[in-house]
């Protein structure tokens, strides 16, 4: 793993690494050098990809002292390290954000025009890395970045899929999917380390031996094998010095494998071993938050968690560090259920491979994990068939029927007589198949079980994991959600940067709460003013992306009403749906005069998973009332629908910092948190939204005045239910909702065509599971109240510098500050 010993004693073989000089001058020289040394072209020859390539390289030049620098330093100090355990990491363009941790973006941009290059282009260029579905995937790109500003030692684990979130495109208004291959031009920020390869072992079967202190043991022959490669991104702290690392692997076929079937004599076989191997990491599973019971899923899971665990333990410790510390060294975030395979693989590495015996092994292990669950959905909860989870990891389920069946004899011990309630807590489900449980083995296992909001812990506590949170009340604890503000107000806003760094200072970006002194100057006329200049410069700068990339015209002076994430039902697109069609209605029926319509634009942006078809009904339908609507004269100017495709962190950090009003507006009990409703807020836009996730802790935040509240709590809906909802009735009842439901219905928007608007139509008739017509006639209100106060420009700013002002709680350092004291270093 390091090099001969002659070159670590030589004197230039722990540096100084040199650093480019970070003025222009230097700046144009690191980037000739890798045009013509790395790239292998002359400028005057250049493409704009070898240009991008070149100017990536030169800024990862500026970081690389930081970071050889930061593992050296983390090498000696041996501290305890958290790896972040996640299958996804949605993290955005690399080159904006690293110039500006570097602080190397006005140089950089000298240094370009300079060279004769525009850099907008050059940044164009890139394609984001989209190794996540949405808002889990984001939250722990928004981690690793906290926590090397927060110089903590951490480790972020993943999966290099070669293939990410599929690219959205419209085809006849429905999404077609294709395929992001965002490695095809070149993948300038990743190290690869063929080096540090790991073997993964699958499927097969254990054998009992007798060990020689004649001690009973498992031992796990497994039958295949595939290699994994890490590859190494930087993490940059913001201008400390500090950069992490992100450690994603790549799945690859063993030697060993090819070539026992080359001698075999089957070239095409071999070939096709290969390709089975490199499927591992080959694309990214598209369903948020409804996993598929996909056997590859589980190869995913396994793949990557075995790798890191290997790695830490292997590579990263001490050759002779003493595993009953572990604990000390290592605390393991899981996040979600989807790197919970851990457990029994920590279990397996200390027991088969160390020879531990169990109980100390199982000591040290459950001192080692912590479990993040970011939902409340029942379909969300994993649950793994044991038949497919004996096939593929044999010692694995093993190690985890001992560890129900012991921990079984603690609930009888605790709760004696009562098996009705051990049935319930088994980590073994046996109906409607055998299979486990994924979150309660993280229960089980996790020193602490955390939501991601205060109303979701404790939903998490109260319906998900009653019998959990009442043998064990300790282990449960809230960590609230948040988002960088780096990347979601510095980088993607620097027009409201620089406004709040000319009134309060520097320091605001890694000290969010001091956003609180803007308050004061939401009564200041000139400061208001100026608040408005700077949203009206992003919408300016909005909708000339959106002229560019869509073809898309959209009115400058409209209130901007977005609603972005990905299409589910219970976040209830279809709800915004219907206040779009009553405010056409109103008009087009002449209820309404259009000058009386306070005039919107709404912006949807949403991807919905490639096998949810009722989520790609919905998309349909938004697209066909988009068109119609915009191509009707009789509200031109006055409401506009735009749904520009794919979705993703890029489009995010231009359509946020523009947006007015953010749309939150799930069935209460069912968002768990929440993170776009943060950055919405921090970039001063109003929340219209329901008592739901991290949305409650904003409104007592911002204050009941600068929030639009509407719709039944979590305890109403609940009432609801169990009184019998009948959608249909409130259909009957209400005639602005039926005049909506009906032109939807009529096919005004499908070109008379009834039968394709029948799926969702039908559906919120006859189920309507997420309540959207029980909530509309307080959402409605509740726009007629946005519409009131935007009327006024003084009292919407004012709103809306309060919005900013208070909301930094809502930066993922704090989030982190809360992971450390209540999980990390808590024992
Ligand atoms: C999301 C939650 O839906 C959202 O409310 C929360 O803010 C976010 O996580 C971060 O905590 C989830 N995403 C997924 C994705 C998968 C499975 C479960 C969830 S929950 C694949």
């Amino acid at each position: 793993r390091i090099g001969p010993s002659f070159k670590a004693n030589h004197p230039l073989a722990s540096g100084p690494v040199v650093q480019p000089a970070p003025t222009v001058d230097g700046f144009v020289e690191a980037f000739l050098a890798e045009l013509n040394y790395g790239q292998g072209v002359l400028l005057s020859q250049s493409t704009v990809n070898d240009q991008y390539l070149a100017l990536a390289r030169t800024v990862r030049r500026y970081l690389m002292a930081d970071w050889l620098e930061t593992g050296a330093r983390r090498r000696q100090a041996q501290q305890k390290t958290v790896a972040y355990l996640s299958a996804e990491y949605l993290l955005g363009r690399q080159l904006g954000n690293n110039l500006l941790a570097t602080n190397l973006q006005d140089v950089a941009e000298e240094a370009m025009r300079r060279s004769g290059i525009d850099i907008a282009a050059l940044r164009s260029q890139e394609v984001e890395p989209g190794l996540g579905n949405g808002g889990l995937g984001r939250l722990a790109a928004c981690f690793v970045d906290s926590l090397a500003t927060m110089d903590v030692p951490c480790i972020g684990y993943g999966i290099r899929y070669e293939y990410g979130i599929f690219r959205q495109t419209f085809v006849e208004d429905r999404q077609v999917e294709l395929p992001d291959s965002w490695l095809s031009l070149g993948s300038p920020w990743e190290f690869p380390h063929p080096e540090r390869q790991v073997i993964v072992s699958f499927g097969g079967h254990t054998e009992t031996t007798t060990d020689d202190a004649g001690v009973e043991r498992s031992r796990w022959i497994p039958d295949w094998n595939v290699l994994g490669m890490p590859y190494h991104y930087m993490v940059p702290g913001f201008r400390n010095g500090v950069v992490n690392t992100l450690r994603l692997w790549s799945a690859r076929a063993t030697h060993a494998f090819d070539l026992q079937i080359f001698n075999s004599g089957d070239y095409a076989q071999a070939v096709r071993s290969q390709t089975f191997a490199e499927n591992i990491s080959k694309v990214l599973y598209p369903e948020d938050s409804t996993p598929q019971g996909k056997e590859l899923r589980l190869q995913q899971q396994y793949f990557f968690v075995a790798c890191s665990l290997h790695d830490f333990i292997d590579n990263t410790l001490p050759a002779d560090y003493d595993l009953r510390r572990l604990p000390e060294r290592l605390v393991v975030q899981l996040n979600d259920t989807h790197p919970v395979i851990a457990i029994p693989e920590l279990m397996r590495i200390l027991v088969d491979r160390k020879g531990f015996d169990w109980d100390e092994a199982w000591d040290i292990t459950k001192r080692c994990f912590a479990y993040t669950c970011h939902t409340l959905l029942p379909e969300a909860l994993e649950v793994w068939s044991v038949d497919l989870l004996g096939r593929l990891l044999p010692r694995h389920l093993e190690i985890i029927y001992r560890i129900n069946e012991e921990f079984l004899d603690e609930v009888r011990e605790a709760f004696p007589g009562d098996e009705m309630r051990v049935r319930r807590m088994s980590v073994i489900a046996e109906h409607p198949e055998r299979s486990v449980r994924m979150a309660y083995l993280a229960t089980v296992a996790g020193a602490k079980v955390n939501g991601v909001a205060e109303l979701h812990s404790q939903l998490l506590r109260d319906k998900v994991l009653p019998d959990f949170s009442q043998l064990w009340p300790e282990k449960f604890t809230n960590v609230t959600n948040g988002v960088t503000p780096r990347r979601f107000v510095l980088l993607a806003n620097r027009r409201l940067s620089d406004l709040v760094t000319d009134t309060i200072g520097e320091g605001w970006v890694t000290d969010l709460d001091r956003l609180r002194e803007l308050e004061p100057h939401a009564e200041d006329p000139e400061f208001r003013a100026a608040f408005r200049q700077v949203k009206a410069d992003n919408k300016e700068r909005l909708y000339k992306l959106l002229r560019v990339r869509d073809g898309l015209d959209l009115p400058r002076e409209a209130m901007l009403d977005v609603m972005v994430k990905r299409l589910h039902e219970y976040k209830r697109q279809t709800l915004k749906l219907l206040h779009i069609v009553s405010l056409y209605e109103g008009v087009v029926s002449g209820r309404v005069a259009p000058e009386d319509l306070t005039p919107r634009t709404v912006v949807f942006g949403a991807k919905a998973a490639p096998g949810y078809h009722m989520a790609k009904e919905i998309i349909f339908l938004i697209n066909a009332v988009a068109d119609t609507v915009n191509a009707d004269p009789r509200v031109a100017g006055r409401l506009s629908v735009a749904f520009p495709a794919n979705y993703n962190v890029t489009l995010a950090e231009k359509l946020i910092p523009a947006a007015d009003l953010s749309e939150q507006i799930s069935l209460a009990g069912k968002e768990a948190s929440g993170t776009g409703n943060m950055k919405f807020a921090l970039n001063g836009a109003l929340t219209i939204g329901t008592d739901d996730g991290a949305n409650v802790e904003i409104r007592r935040l911002v204050g009941d005045d600068n929030f639009f509240l509407f719709g039944m709590t979590e305890p109403e809906v609940e009432t609801l239910r169990g009184e019998g909802y009948v959608p249909a009735d409130l259909y009957e009842q209400d005639p602005v909702l039926r005049a909506t439901i009906d032109l939807l219905a009529s096919g005004h928007f499908t070109g008379g065509d009834r039968q394709v608007v029948a799926p969702v139509v039908d559906n919120l008739l006859h189920q309507d599971a997420f309540m959207a017509l029980a909530d509309f006639p307080a959402y409605l209100e509740a726009q007629a109240r946005v519409d009131a106060a935007y009327a006024d420009p003084d009292t919407w700013s004012r709103m809306a510098i309060l919005n900013v002002a208070r909301s930094g709680f809502f930066s993922s350092d704090r989030s982190m500050r809360d992971y450390l004291e209540r999980i990390w270093t808590a024992r």
